[in-house]
């Protein structure tokens, strides 16, 4: 599992190569972000029960059909997976956020989810569905804790629906 700095080491270091002013301007990025991102990542961690409740409801009210008869996410069982999953997908997103990198969430997340979801018939669409509304509720109570950038949650949830969508085709 790797972050921003280590990622950039490992690769200038396969080479040989000393940090050129590509990877010091990457760095110092991940650096100027740094505050903004553990602001974001307490504002996550403070509401996360909150914020899956939320999604949920949302997501469920714009496509009913997955908690009527025949929907994946109907029976209680069912229903609690899907907030269980979307519980994985904040959880994650937030180390993503701290780590400004996105290997964790290949690493412990999207490897061999498609695989899981298809045998299970989970629908990726309303799934990925469920993650942008997630960063939707996010992006808002990130704003009105008063973080400068509000728009530094959006890659790891950005990541996670781009690579599903990849996944289910
Ligand atoms: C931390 C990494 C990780 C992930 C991501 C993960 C996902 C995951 N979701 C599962 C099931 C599930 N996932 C869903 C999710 C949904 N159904 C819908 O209709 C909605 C669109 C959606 C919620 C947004 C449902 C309903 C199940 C249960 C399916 C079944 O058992 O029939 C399962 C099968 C095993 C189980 O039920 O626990 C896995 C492994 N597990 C992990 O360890």
């Amino acid at each position: 599992m790797r972050d921003a700095v280590t990622t950039l080491i490992r690769t200038y270091d396969n080479t040989g190569r000393y940090l050129d002013s590509s990877a010091l301007d990457s760095i110092k990025s991940y650096f100027d972000s740094g505050f903004d991102r553990i602001q974001a990542a307490a504002v996550i961690s403070a509401n996360a029960a909150g914020i899956v409740k939320e999604a949920g409801v949302t997501l469920f009210e714009q496509v009913p059909e997955l908690i009527r008869p025949g929907g994946n996410a109907y029976t209680t069982r069912r229903y609690a997976a899907c907030l269980r999953d979307m519980d994985y997908y904040l959880r994650y997103g937030s180390y993503a956020l701290v780590a400004g990198n996105p290997d964790v969430l290949d690493e412990r997340v999207l490897t061999g989810l498609r695989e899981t979801y298809n045998s299970l018939g989970v629908p990726i669409g309303p799934t990925v569905m469920g993650i942008e509304i997630m960063k939707g509720i996010i992006r808002a109570k990130v704003q009105e804790a008063g973080v400068a950038d509000p728009a530094v949650v959006d890659y790891p949830f950005d990541y996670m629906m781009r690579s599903l969508s990849e996944l289910s085709i």
